[in-house]
């Protein structure tokens, strides 16, 4: 199984450039000088590029147990790359947020950030499927409603109560519900570190998202931008630490 990750992670690193060329390319219409939303667009995209790049390249290094989680954390910066390529074609012609691009990345990034907690605990010990679960529904809770909310589907002060239930449901899990009791459990001191700083990622980092729910389209660009930009590669570098410290 690890076997196969490795030589899997070899053909990764080749595909995903090819994959995420093409669509830099797609840069439509030129940047002003002074559309600093466009710009940081850009910025963040060539970041997650980075990023990609990075964690594919790192998954051969380490012990073979966290492979499969390096190769989780660069397919979230590699996915979010591609969607931060469309975002800003989006942004630059019509200077409009661009919400569907944006919720189809988180739709498919924060399930692969919530089976990152499970992997990491799975990586050391033996966890229930149900953690995984839970975790993944309350995620689905906040992101759908809050699509739902910025999309005008339902009002907008229904649509963040319900998302922020989701998100404190994914908060409980990890702080004291259940993903939160197999950490404890498990004597893996680079997992529990690793799990650690993935939640508090979660608890701070996350936050900055429902401030930027509220902004106007300008401001949120920039906010969620940001905070995609350390939720994604920050997350991951966790993880990485975690994995180099358990590798000697
Ligand atoms: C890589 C993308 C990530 C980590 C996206 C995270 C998104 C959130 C934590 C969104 C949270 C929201 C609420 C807590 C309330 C409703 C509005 C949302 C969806 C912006």
């Amino acid at each position: 199984m690890n076997n196969v990750i490795t030589k899997l992670a070899k053909y990764l690193i080749p595909a995903g450039l090819i994959t995420l060329l093409p669509f830099a390319a797609f840069a439509s219409g030129n940047l002003e000088a002074n559309d600093f939303v466009g710009m940081s667009f850009w910025i963040i995209s060539i970041g997650m590029v980075a990023a990609t790049v990075f964690f594919f390249m790192e998954s051969m290094k380490v012990d073979a147990k966290w492979r499969t989680s390096l190769v989780v954390a660069g397919l979230v910066t590699m996915i979010a790359a591609v969607h931060y390529f469309y975002m800003r074609a989006v942004w630059i012609e019509t200077a409009d947020t661009p919400t569907v691009y944006r919720y189809i990345d988180w739709i498919l990034t924060v399930p692969l950030q919530i089976v990152e907690f499970y992997l990491i605990l799975a990586a050391v010990g033996a966890v229930a499927g149900r953690v995984f679960w839970n975790l993944l529904i309350a995620s689905l809770v906040m992101l759908i409603a809050g699509y739902v909310g910025e999309v005008g589907y339902v009002n907008v002060w229904l649509a963040f109560v319900v998302g922020m239930l989701g998100w404190a449901g994914v908060i409980y899990l990890i702080f004291v519900g259940d993903a939160a009791k197999v950490n404890a459990s498990s004597n893996n001191e680079a997992s529990q570190f690793a799990f650690k700083a993935m939640r508090m990622i979660v608890l701070v980092g996350w936050s900055i998202y429902p401030i930027g729910y509220w902004l106007d389209d300008a401001s949120l660009n920039v906010v969620y931008n940001l905070a995609d930009l350390v939720n994604k590669t920050a997350f991951g570098l966790m993880i990485w630490a975690a994995a180099k410290m358990d590798s000697k």
